[in-house]
């Protein structure tokens, strides 16, 4: 078995929905721990208004028993409370009665760095509503969700994964990311930044060197460019390793198999090597500006200005939260390709075993 994940759900819908498969039986799931990494995810300073009328929660469908999952797929629904105002306008059916509500009117400004303009022309849409709505990182909600799952599942083998933002806007200290913040948005601008995310306890030899698509470090850039607005990843000292010589690039042996440094983030040719993992993710800007860019009205082909709503200034720290989730989800999947297993006690036996066999000791 491996785990899948496999998501659907538009920003302005009634829910975002994931099913997730390959789960072993027997995992315990803690409904105020999902909904508490939902919270995290909603919380960051420089949020738009729109996380006022959210209150993101988990709710199960299926797969799952009195708190155990059944080793059935499981399904998860976050349900978009600004649905309520959407009503007639992201109706999946040919609406009945007057236009009433938001998203009423085709829009027709692409916002340059959004998905609007490509995924029109890609898919022949004439609203550009019909290609934002998935794009929108609204649906990092039910990734969250997911990551949740996969961190109760790391937790059985002494597995702990942590976000955190590093940088906003160029600013490092929290009180300097704040002032960034506030100065962008008192000039109608939007700020990127840089997220890193760590991993402990995590014993050598997940992912392999087998094959391209088995290297963890491949997986782990692949699940966090696919989060939006992502547009670099670096394992461990990553961009300025090419920078130094190999003296001063890599990680000596000490007797014990301690290492001696950790450039390599816990990664060598594409496994753990029983280092902490460190991971970090650039966000850039976001592309809903308060003071718009220059684009084009699509309906007339003239010069125009693209569309503006309510943004957030930033979204770092939320990116924090769904870059952990993102990592716990190819850990996770990594080590039940490794440990399998249809019930959890077969997983954390297997992983014993393998600790019996190995000298490690968690770090
Ligand atoms: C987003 C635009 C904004 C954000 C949204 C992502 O939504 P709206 O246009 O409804 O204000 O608030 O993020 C979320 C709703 C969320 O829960 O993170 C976008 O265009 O990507």
């Amino acid at each position: 078995m491996t785990l899948g994940l496999t998501t659907a759900g538009e920003s302005h819908g009634p829910a975002l929905v994931a099913i997730l498969t390959g789960l072993p039986a027997g995992l315990e799931l803690d409904r105020a721990q999902i909904d508490a990494d939902l919270r995290r995810r909603q919380q960051g300073y420089g949020r738009s208004p729109r996380q006022q009328l959210e209150q993101d929660e988990v709710e199960v469908l299926a797969g799952l028993r009195h708190g155990r999952t059944l080793g059935t797929p499981l399904a998860l629904v976050v349900r978009n409370r600004d649905h309520s105002n959407w009503t007639w306008g992201m109706n999946a059916w040919p609406p009945e009665g007057e236009p009433t509500g938001k998203g009423t009117k085709p829009v027709t400004l692409p916002r340059p760095g959004h998905a609007d303009l490509a995924g029109v022309l890609k898919y022949a849409h004439d609203d550009v509503r019909n290609a934002l709505e998935r794009a929108s990182a609204r649906h990092t909600a039910v990734h969250v969700a997911a990551g949740a799952v996969a961190k109760a599942l790391l937790r059985e083998l002494g597995i702990e994964v942590a976000g955190r933002e590093v940088e906003i806007g160029g600013a490092t200290g929290e009180a300097e990311m704040r002032a960034a913040m506030d100065a962008a948005k008192a000039e109608r601008d939007t700020l990127g930044g840089v997220v890193e995310v760590r991993a402990t306890g995590l014993p050598p030899g997940l992912g392999s060197y087998a094959s391209r698509e088995d290297r963890l470090d491949a997986r782990l850039a692949a699940a966090l460019m696919g989060i939006q607005a992502v547009k670099a990843v670096e394992v461990g000292d990553g961009l300025d390793l090419a920078r130094r010589r190999g003296s001063e690039a890599h990680d000596e042996i000490e007797p014990g198999l301690a290492r001696r440094s950790n450039r390599a983030g816990g990664v060598e040719a594409g496994m753990t090597n029983g280092e902490e993992l460190v991971v970090r993710a650039a966000m850039k800007p976001l592309p809903t500006l308060m003071k718009p860019l220059d684009s084009v009205d699509l309906a007339t082909g003239e010069a125009a200005q693209a569309l503006v709503e309510r943004s957030d200034v930033a979204a770092v720290e939320a990116l924090a939260v769904v870059a952990e989730a993102a990592v716990a989800w190819e850990l996770a999947r990594l080590a039940v390709d490794k440990f399998g297993g249809d019930a959890i006690g077969d997983l954390v036996a297997a992983h014993r075993a393998y600790l019996e066999r190995i000298p490690w000791a968690p770090r």
